[in-house]
């Protein structure tokens, strides 16, 4: 479907458009640029309060700023749909996140106008910083350098840290700090408070109006006596803000706060502060979801809503008349709650997700036992592991990506001292529209190799909810080990979910069935595509073995050793990384047992994979059930078609 422009936006294909036009015409561009993304978005789906809340901000910032020579850097990038707009994308907005089309974040390959490649959040003033620093050290002075950041993502310890080395460099920098009091949920920890606090300003407000009524007692002194409480003004401003204004106190210099709607004062603002040397902040209000009324009032739900009709507000979603398989995050939220009511040692921990990984029902039943420590991920698992070192069980919730973050703290923090933290990783495997910044490719590596861990990964609902079980218990505290859970985005495959819980045996894989002359060997979820693959290849009359080894590490060796003694060769499957991943370690086994095989992996191969849907891109990557199905045709020799997918053969005397 053609998404129609406004009259005006139809002309702008190029900021440079957007400068031509007169300042009185920028209210009606907001408007149309406005109506561009909620039509856009209801048909197409994608991130849509966040752009709502930046349309001015854009708009004004494009207008003001020589971009793509200044530079302009999103945090986070989820809120640039207007910026994309505005910089020659809008003919292909359409495609914005689907397979093939444009990216739902900034992208350096994909435009000159996106001066940093984002996703994860907190970048940005790092980001900016370095280039400022570039451009003064080749003399380009005359450039500027602009990061926009929210307030969520500035509770990101890299935003802190980024400002503290800004306030020590007297470079030409702009930080604009988006302030709407949300994350994906409601902003959380005391930065908020302060924020509130300097954007009403209690004090400094009642002060100014104390100095506005000695004004009205001093009417007859004329405009000299409003210049002069003006001068009092800003002196009461600079000392009572300078003592207490942490950006201040930084040596960026803050401005605001200043109505972020506003877009013609902005651009005067903005234009001023392009003249003012130095590192500086300016702080905007703003609304997540202006102009989309049940936008505003929703926020988290209207955060990445999904298709909609634009008219009713009606979220459109599919519906089924048979029961349908829970979401994995979903069976989480629950369990964690089913099992912290039982035993009061059960503790939760999300850096910001909790509608993300359903951590918020347990933050609903239990806000004293759940707690979102904002875009933090490093704090969280440090913040887990002081909880552990009391003896408390701690599951703390991370996306699998997201997890790169606090690497150093798995190691450092959990694993060398032998703590107990059991890490819920949502997400892994390929997180679909999102893309590559995204994509929970790597954990299964990353995790594998550390001492005292270990991997699991559930191939349903109930082997999810089995391991939660098991390792709540008091008794998996004296492995001294730590777990990483691993789970995809989306749905299981069992409508009937909760189970009775079992315990499970740590490193203990599961048969599903036997087979001849070749083994299929899967972990987690992704097990499912070959047991589709196997009723596909039955239909065939070749009959593939296939163990759910559940466990990454550590690995169930029994198992190996029954597979390698009865078949020589082996197809192993992961939603992860070939690289160091699952396929590497039962390869690994292989070689240190001296068995002779060939294996084929099936994974997500060494390169960046876009974005797409799920199942697009296991297709892409050659283990959707066809793949496995390929796969086994061509390990047998008897393959219909070639595939993309990898062949290692691995030999040995
Ligand atoms: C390191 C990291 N953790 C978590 C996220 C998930 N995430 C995406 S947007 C968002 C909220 C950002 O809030 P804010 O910066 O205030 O922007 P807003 O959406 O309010 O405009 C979060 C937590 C992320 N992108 N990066």
């Amino acid at each position: 479907m053609q998404i129609i422009p406004g009259k005006i936006l139809a002309q702008i294909n190029t900021p440079e458009d957007l400068r031509r036009r007169n300042r009185s015409e920028l209210l009606q561009i907001c408007d149309e640029l406005r109506q561009y993304i909620i039509d856009d978005v209801s048909v197409y789906g994608g991130h849509f309060g966040a752009s709502l809340g930046v349309v001015e901000l854009s708009v004004a910032l494009h207008y003001v700023f020589n971009t793509p020579n200044d530079q302009l850097i999103w945090d986070v990038g989820h809120q640039a749909y207007g910026h994309k707009i505005l910089t020659g994308r809008r003919d292909n907005f359409h495609t914005n996140r689907l397979y093939g089309g444009i990216s739902g974040f900034p992208k350096r390959k994909e435009s000159k106008y996106d001066a940093f490649g984002v996703g994860h959040s907190s970048t940005s003033i790092s980001a900016a910083l370095g280039m400022s620093v570039a451009s003064n050290y080749k003399g380009e002075t005359d450039r500027q350098h602009i990061a926009v950041i929210g307030d969520g993502s500035m509770t990101g310890g890299m935003a802190f840290e980024a400002m503290n080395h800004a306030g020590d460099i007297p470079n030409n920098m702009i930080i604009i700090l988006n302030d709407n009091c949300m994350a994906i949920d409601p902003n959380v920890g005391a930065l908020k408070e302060y924020l509130t606090d300097i954007t009403t300003s209690h004090t400094y407000n009642r002060v100014k109006d104390e100095v506005w009524n000695l004004l009205g007692k001093m009417s007859t002194f004329g405009k000299s006596a409003q210049d002069i409480v003006s001068k009092i003004e800003n002196g009461l401003k600079a000392t009572l803000l300078k003592q207490s204004n942490l950006f201040e106190s930084l040596n960026l210099r803050y401005f605001g706060p200043i109505d972020g709607h506003d877009v013609e004062y902005m651009v005067t603002v903005l234009n001023d502060l392009k003249n003012i040397p130095g590192p500086k902040i300016l702080h905007c209000i703003t609304t997540k979801g202006k102009g989309y009324a049940l936008a505003e009032k929703d926020q988290t739900l209207w955060h990445a809503p999904g298709k909609f009709d634009k008219i009713t507000g009606e979220i459109k979603k599919k519906y089924y008349s048979t029961p349908q398989a829970p979401k994995y995050q979903d069976v989480f939220g629950h369990t964690i709650v089913e099992l912290a009511e039982k035993n009061a040692k059960i503790m939760g921990v999300t850096p910001a997700m909790p509608s993300g990984s359903s951590l918020n029902l347990m933050m609903k039943v239990m806000p004293n036992r759940a707690f979102d420590v904002g875009i933090a991920e490093q704090h969280a698992v440090t913040f887990s592991a002081g909880m552990a070192t009391q003896g408390l069980t701690v599951f703390c919730n991370i996306y699998s990506t997201f997890m790169q973050r606090a690497y150093d703290q798995v190691i450092h923090d959990v694993a060398i001292q032998e703590l107990p933290v059991i890490f819920c990783l949502d997400r892994a495997g390929f997180a679909g529209a999102d893309g590559p910044t995204h994509h929970g490719a790597y954990d299964i590596a990353y995790m594998r190799c550390i001492p005292n861990m270990i991997v699991f990964a559930p191939m349903n609902e109930k082997e999810l909810r089995d391991i939660m079980f098991t390792v709540a218990q008091d008794e998996f505290k004296d492995l001294k080990k730590c777990i990483s859970i691993r789970y995809p985005r989306g749905e299981g495959v069992m409508p009937n979910w909760k189970t009775e819980f079992e315990k499970m045996e740590i490193g203990k894989g599961r048969k599903i069935k036997d087979g001849e002359n070749v083994a299929i060997l899967t972990i987690g979820h992704i097990g499912n595509y070959a047991v589709q693959a196997c009723e596909v290849l039955a239909s065939e009359g070749i009959n593939p073995a296939h163990y759910d080894m559940r466990f990454v590490k550590p690995l169930d060796e029994t198992m190996l050793h029954e597979i390698f003694q009865n078949y020589d060769k082996v197809i192993t499957v992961e939603d992860g990384c070939i690289q160091g991943g699952f396929g590497t370690a039962v390869a690994e086994f292989m070689l240190d047992n001296n068995y002779t095989a060939q294996i084929k992996r099936l994974g997500i191969p060494d390169r960046i994979v876009e974005h797409g849907e799920q199942l697009e891109l296991h297709h892409e990557c050659g283990f959707d059930p066809e793949g496995v199905a390929e796969a086994v045709r061509s390990i047998l020799g008897t393959q219909k078609n070639i595939h993309k997918s990898e062949i290692v053969k691995v030999a040995l005397n």
